[in-house]
């Protein structure tokens, strides 16, 4: 063992003692093989593990026994592993860009709208292998709260599967059979709260001390309003605040933290058992055969006064430490931000400077899903390489999550200073956009709905499915072949782009059939209040049975897209540890970026216009490319080439690369 040569003295003499204590532990329980192995993983991670827990929680009377159990349980949970999950380890250990690779394209899906149940879908596997799919997150799929649940997140239980969905050995049924396919399955850990009928949170309303200590409670409202000066408001329309009174609570009435609904009751992270809790429920889902944990909201999860209570310093310390565990135990899970934060908030989650390779290997990409549909909007591409430029160029041990479509709303959060860069002022930028999502504004083909309107700010977010704020809804109804036509071409351009990324590109269940709103939601009294079940409708099979007749709209997204993956993954200048480079073009409609590798260029060029648009030739020269090019998406065939300028369709992407190249 060599890497505790790497360590600092106090690391290194912290190492030995726990070792020299524990190392029996380790014996009883395993071969001598798999206990080097445990040991050898756990030196290598021993400081990212340290220094965290000692900087959050060194001052806790606790912290000592803490460290102790939590180590115990590492012991646990290792012995405990499966013996075909214990060889994916390893294989990902010798394979640490496997979910870089460009052939890794993700779907979601509520299991219960996909397929009724687990089992059902299990037995669709073979739709997601006919699609290409390579990665798989089932929603919420935890015992959720009875009645109101906020889509499963909020748990009850989490060591019970919902049991409409099915039991815990259907989850591991499922996990099996996906990895038997090549697909891994992204399970959500909601980590920052529970939900109040949780047993933990059951007992802090009977007043039992220790459980009192796992939530943020407070006898008055000196605190909470004392926070409050600097907190946003996460659902300001259905659950303003970020408090709620329970008059039952430890028999005198206490307020509970509770940033999103009053359901969901915010943990405290600042007591160590909380900590150690949630990581016995990661070994859990792990040990049921999770490839990738989703951390629920994860920029709540430490409190300041006087901040806004999101990104604090120790939710990089608690992440770090989360994946030095669970490199230990279970290398072969990686973790998973969803952080819809600010672009420089965003990159921590990744790790930056001194925790690059430490924090979680995959965020979701929130920026390029937003800028995608400004600039369908605007059919302008200015903002959208504005904030390509302030993307990371090279992402080392991580990857983005890109899509288009998903569960929840699109929030306008391009940074005020990206717009000011390209002329735009934020404030009205962001009303244009929710005007053109509702069909408010003049010429628009959207189709969406307002979410959490707040007529103070006038802010507000949109709900509406990928298809419906496409357009393919009003083209619909006109009945007009040209319209329907530029609407499944724009559904497809925005799929090209982020299929077209670094990154695991995350295809939203239903965008591949083209799905329209569903107002069935308003007749549901658990779901009338919230509009993002407007995009959350049952799987539609009878549009499904479609997608293989290419004279259907279904068809021609479906197998548009199959087309898409296709060529994503034999393209290998689309792994995700490519060098980026955006590039400004001479046309406003037409985006341009490049992917570089040692072996290429990847020169992608997308027409946001519903018009023909051409741009210069010179672009070829500038990414690198020369010689013959051929279009990757267009079976090779060269581009039209006429007085000096590429020639684009309406809504066109191109896919360029060059047998011969300038590598920059
Ligand atoms: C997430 O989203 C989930 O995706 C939502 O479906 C949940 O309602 C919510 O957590 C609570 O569990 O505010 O509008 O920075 O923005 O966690 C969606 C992250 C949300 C938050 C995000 C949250």
């Amino acid at each position: 063992m060599h890497n505790i040569l790497l360590m600092s003295d106090e690391a290194r003499s912290a190492f030995i003692a726990m070792k020299s204590r524990e190392e029996h532990k380790l014996a009883a329980c395993c071969e001598p093989r798999d206990a080097d192995i445990f040991w050898l993983r756990f030196e290598r991670y021993f400081e990212d593990l340290y220094y965290p827990l000692i900087k959050v929680y060194g001052d806790y009377e606790d912290a000592i026994e803490q460290f102790r159990i939590l180590f115990d349980h590492m012991v646990e949970a290792y012995a405990a592993r499966p013996q075909a999950l214990r060889l994916l380890d390893l294989e990902r250990q010798f394979t640490p860009q496997w979910f870089q690779q460009p052939n890794m394209v993700g779907y979601t899906c509520y299991a219960d709208l996909f397929a009724d149940n687990l089992n059902g879908v299990r037995e669709k596997i073979s739709y997601f292998q006919e699609l290409g799919i390579t990665y798989l997150h089932l929603m919420p799929l935890l015992e959720p709260s009875p009645g109101l649940s906020d889509g499963g997140y909020a748990v009850k239980n989490y060591r019970k599967v919902n049991p409409e969905l099915g039991t815990m050995s259907d989850l591991r049924q499922l996990a099996n059979e996906l990895h038997d396919c090549g697909i891994s399955l992204c399970l959500d850990l909601v980590l920052n709260h529970t939900a109040k009928e949780h047993e933990w949170a059951q007992r802090a309303m009977a007043g039992e001390e220790e459980y009192l200590d796992y939530y943020y409670t407070f006898g008055d409202r000196t605190l909470p309003d004392a926070y409050e000066q600097t907190l946003p408001e996460i659902f300001p329309n259905d659950a303003p605040g970020n408090f709620t009174w329970y008059p039952q609570m430890a028999s005198k009435g206490r307020w509970v933290w509770t940033t999103f609904n009053e359901f969901q009751w915010d943990l405290n992270y600042t007591n160590p058992t909380v900590f150690r809790e949630m990581v016995d429920l990661m070994f859990f889902l792990a040990n049921q055969g999770a490839d990738v944990l989703r951390f629920d909201a994860i920029p709540f999860i430490w409190k300041r006064l006087g901040t806004n209570c999101q990104n604090q310093p120790e939710v990089f310390q608690l992440i770090q430490a989360f994946r030095a565990i669970m490199r230990v135990v279970a290398p072969g899970m990686i973790l998973k931000a969803e952080a819809i934060v600010p672009p420089d908030a965003l990159l921590q989650y990744l790790g930056v400077k001194s925790t690059v390779e430490k924090q979680c290997e995959l965020a979701y990409n929130n920026q390029l899903m937003v800028v995608l549909w400004s600039s369908l909007a605007t059919r302008n591409v200015s903002l959208m390489t504005q904030v390509f430029h302030d993307l990371p160029r090279t992402m080392i041990g991580c990857a983005f999550i890109n899509y288009v479509g998903n569960h929840d709303d699109i929030g306008w959060a391009m940074t005020d200073e990206a717009l000011a860069a390209v002329g735009e002022n934020g404030f009205l930028h962001r009303q244009f956009l929710n005007q053109f999502y509702t069909d408010t504004y003049p010429d628009s083909f959207a189709k969406g709905t307002l979410f959490q309107f707040n007529p103070e700010t006038k802010d507000a977010r949109i709900t509406g499915t990928t298809a419906s704020l496409a357009g393919l809804e009003k083209a619909l109804a006109t009945g007009d072949s040209n319209k329907i036509d530029l609407a499944v071409r724009r559904i497809l351009l925005l799929h090209s782009i982020i299929l077209g990324f670094g990154g695991i590109p995350l295809i939203y269940m239903g965008d591949e059939l083209g799905v329209l709103n569903d107002f069935s939601y308003l007749s549901d009294p658990l779901k009338a209040g919230d509009s993002r079940w407007i995009a959350r409708s049952p799987m539609d099979w009878s549009k499904a049975a479609k997608r293989h007749d290419p004279n259907t709209v279904e068809g021609k997204i479906f197998q548009g897209l199959v087309h898409l993956i296709k060529v994503r993954k034999s393209t290998s200048l689309l792994h995700c540890f490519s060098y980026f480079q955006p590039m400004w073009t001479d046309n406003e409609h037409i985006l341009a970026y490049c992917q570089k590798r040692a072996e290429g260029t990847l020169m992608v060029l997308a027409n946001f216009q519903s018009t023909e648009q051409s741009v210069t030739a010179k672009m070829l020269e500038y990414g690198g490319l020369i010689g013959k090019i051929r279009n990757l998406l267009a079976n090779n065939v060269s581009p039209i080439i006429a007085n000096e300028r590429i020639y684009l369709q309406a809504y066109e992407t191109m896919w360029l690369v060059s047998d011969e190249f300038t590598l920059f």
